[in-house]
């Protein structure tokens, strides 16, 4: 069977990214619509050699299409989402609009491809650097148990789309030719301060709750527990934009619950993890970089130290493509997902 498929958001970061892999041909594919906000409606992009037309997406947009992948913001998805899966459409989601809904499976399909079952209508993709910790945790917890997990994020600029990596752009010509910076875009497009992003670090992703975290740290407190089924893990996150176009990297400590296991213990379980590639290898000077992660598909990992003051602590380092296996690449690997397991039809 060819599959029709709806790209909502085609013109963005992610949305041209989901384009680029459905043109992999991850699964047969029939009928492609690219759809947009009424402001890129018009633009011509490129299917697989074909061009064809952005339109712009509306209740009426998901007639016969089998996966829509929404990733043009929160309040798109909302008021298009139920409707397309109303109409018939899987909707796999990039944003967080329905994540932390209960009956909304949040998957990740080397981590809990089960939770697909209970879909009715709309699986939420989950944010970026919450997939790329949980695909390397998620090995470390089946073997060893894990009760903790304190992350600290190196986040790329793309994560806050295609105009802010254009901003980082000019702050960097205009600062390397002696010109003021301006900000418009970072921390968050929707606060009410800006700082350059060019040569600097920001410790503000998205924008600040009530009890002190930003809305990116909570995301990863909260869809970590939900992914890996454990209200109980603790959590906690610190996350900061760096000046880097993409891949996100994350400094992650975890403790486990057995004692005594060494780097080697930890290195056989993340060697076979699905869609984890090690790097470790210090006296080489061996360890991912976002540089190197960027445009590949995997979850890099490498830097794994052993606590020297905690018997069940490691420390580790992963590196990954913030807009492949963080949004677009983990979106299509949902809809292979389903077709394989047959999880269409149930
Ligand atoms: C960032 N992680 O790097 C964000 C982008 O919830 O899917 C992804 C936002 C999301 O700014």
């Amino acid at each position: 069977k060819a599959y029709n498929v709806a790209v909502v958001g085609a013109t963005g970061a992610v949305g041209q990214k989901i384009i680029g892999i459905l043109e992999r041909e991850p699964f047969s594919i029939g009928e492609v619509k690219l759809l947009s906000s009424k402001r890129s409606a018009g633009k011509v992009l490129q299917f697989a050699g074909k061009d064809i037309t952005v339109e712009e997406a509306t209740t009426e947009s998901f007639k016969g299409i089998d996966f829509a992948f929404f990733s043009a913001g929160g309040s798109v998805s909302i008021k298009l989402a139920p409707e397309a899966a109303k109409q018939g459409a899987i909707v796999i989601d990039n944003t967080s609009a329905f994540r932390m809904d209960e009956g909304t499976p949040l998957v990740v399909p080397e981590v809990n491809c089960e939770d697909i079952k209970m879909q009715k209508g709309i699986i939420a993709n989950p944010n970026c650097s919450t997939i790329q910790m949980v695909a390397a945790l998620k090995p470390i917890k089946e073997a060893f148990g894990l009760t903790r997990v304190i992350v600290s994020t190196y986040q790329a600029v793309s994560g806050a789309g295609n105009e802010a990596v254009k901003e980082l752009k000019e702050q960097t010509r205009n600062y390397l030719e002696g010109k003021e910076m301006t900000a418009n875009i970072l921390p968050a497009g929707s606060d009410k301060k800006h700082y350059p992003i060019a040569f600097n670090a920001l410790p503000q992703i998205d924008v600040f709750q009530d009890n002190g975290y930003t809305f990116e740290e909570m995301k990863m407190i909260n869809e970590t527990k939900k992914i890996l089924h454990d209200p109980n893990l603790h959590v906690a996150a610190t996350c900061v934009r760096l000046p880097f176009i993409s891949s996100h990297a994350e400094s992650v400590y975890v403790e486990v619950e057995k004692e005594g296991l060494s780097v080697a213990d930890l290195h056989k379980v993340l060697e076979k993890a699905d869609g984890v590639i090690l790097q470790d290898n210090p006296s080489e000077q061996i360890y991912p970089t976002p540089l190197e992660a960027m445009s590949k598909d995997e979850v890099f990992v490498g830097r794994v130290r052993k606590d020297p003051d905690n018997a069940k602590g490691f420390h580790m380092w992963i590196v990954s493509d913030n807009l492949l296996k963080g949004a677009a690449l983990n979106s299509v690997q949902i809809a292979k997902a389903m077709i394989k397991n047959n999880y269409l039809n149930s």
